[in-house]
């Protein structure tokens, strides 16, 4: 049972890092329409991206007032996902509600 841990050299971890890129990250975003309902889209965010109910309420209001509001910072196939399911939701329930996903740049 050897004590001593094995280090990395400092000169291994700058190529290996300038070698390895950390996954893309994706903002998902909901964008405004005239049709669905505020009261929907408070759900939608607490649903599928855990806000309360008072940070559901700011997104909201800022996506009616802004035309667009951020939900969240995801990897790729996680931001994919929300989508899919925002939209299927909105889509259940005959609201218009949009929901993209853009890379983080
Ligand atoms: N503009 C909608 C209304 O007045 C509310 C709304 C907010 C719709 C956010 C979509 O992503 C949205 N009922």
């Amino acid at each position: 049972m050897g004590s001593k841990h094995q280090e990395t050299p400092v000169l291994e971890t700058a190529r290996v890092r300038s070698r390895l890129k950390s996954p893309p990250l994706f903002n998902v975003i909901l964008l405004n329409d005239d049709f669905t309902p505020m009261e929907f889209v408070v759900e939608v965010l607490q649903q599928y991206f855990s806000k309360t109910l008072e940070q559901a309420t700011v997104v909201m209001l800022k996506v009616h007032t802004e035309g667009a509001g951020l939900c969240g910072v995801y990897p790729k196939d996680i931001a994919a996902t929300k989508v899919e399911q925002v939209v299927a939701f909105a889509r259940q329930h005959q609201h218009p509600l949009q929901c993209v996903m853009e890379e983080v740049k």
